[in-house]
């Protein structure tokens, strides 16, 4: 994996930043930098998060000079699915913090213990993670459960404030527990396959909320920051696009 040109130059010492300098510049980019959650529901759009979503904010985040920190909660998935056949796995089984880790590259922590008083926003990237793991939207739709704890942290970080953004399928979960907030999942017509999964702004104003149609919605009052990603058939760089704008108006509304 490294090659000995890369060996050799990480040995020059003249290279390497001396302890001090490095410390200083840590503690000045902690001190403006918005520090942000986001939360995962395994690996795999099927049965966890879609990846690409979960990249996408990341590399935003980054570029935004965010600091990010991984949750997912411990449990169980609802499914294993094969993602070449597109059909659950019998009998195997995942656990979501182990799943997300794979996207963390391991750095993630139980959603248990994420306190809204440490960061000022938090991300749901989608997948159907967000509708099987994070909540029971895929089985009982607007009859859904919610998660304890991701109901906890969405309600914690509305009440203080913070900003909460969501993608493709996860603004169900604002909707459900979040009474009259403003949500896009994109389209409320198929359009010629367009928006095949349409049907969810339907589910959304059934549980109360406000569906826009629209590429990306800012819910000022509430700080509820929504974008579809996937929810279109559409160009893996547009998706990218869209999540960065979603990205962008959450970093905006924290204020730093
Ligand atoms: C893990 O993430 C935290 C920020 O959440 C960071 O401070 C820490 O350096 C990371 N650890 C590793 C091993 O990358
Ligand atoms: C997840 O839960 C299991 C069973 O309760 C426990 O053994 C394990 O340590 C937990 N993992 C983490 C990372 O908290
Ligand atoms: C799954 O487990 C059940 C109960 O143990 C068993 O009856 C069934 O044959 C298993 N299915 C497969 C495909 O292994
Ligand atoms: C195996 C399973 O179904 N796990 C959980 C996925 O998430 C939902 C919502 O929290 C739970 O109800 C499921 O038990």
């Amino acid at each position: 994996m490294f090659s000995s040109k890369l060996l050799a130059f990480k040995s020059v010492p003249y290279l390497l930043k001396s302890p001090s300098v490095h410390a200083g510049l840590h503690t000045s980019a902690s001190c403006s930098a918005a520090k942000v959650a986001v939360v995962l529901s395994g690996c795999g759009v099927y049965d966890g998060t879609e990846i690409h979503e979960a990249s996408a904010i990341l590399v935003h985040l980054s570029r935004g000079g965010a600091e990010v920190k991984m949750y997912a909660p411990n449990i169980t998935q609802m499914h294993v699915i094969d993602h070449g056949k597109g059909a659950p796995v019998e009998n195997e089984s995942r656990n979501v913090l182990t799943e997300s880790a794979r996207i963390a590259r391991g750095n993630i922590t139980d959603l248990a213990k994420l306190s809204v008083s440490n960061h000022d926003a938090i991300i749901f990237p989608g997948g159907f993670g967000a509708a099987k793991n994070l909540s029971t939207f895929a089985v009982d739709g607007t009859d859904c459960k919610v998660n304890k704890d991701v109901e906890r942290v969405l309600k914690d970080f509305h009440k203080a404030g913070k900003p909460i953004g969501l993608c493709c399928i996860s603004p169900v979960l604002a909707a459900k527990v979040l009474s009259g907030v403003e949500v896009t999942v994109g389209n409320e017509e198929e359009d010629g396959g367009r928006w095949p999964y349409a049907a969810t702004a339907g589910a959304i104003k059934a549980l109360g909320a406000k569906h826009v149609i629209k590429e990306a919605h800012v819910d000022e009052k509430n700080k509820v920051v929504t974008s579809p990603a996937f929810m279109c058939e559409t160009k893996l760089h547009l998706i990218f696009d869209g999540i960065g704008t979603m990205v962008s108006n959450v970093l905006k509304l924290t204020g730093k």
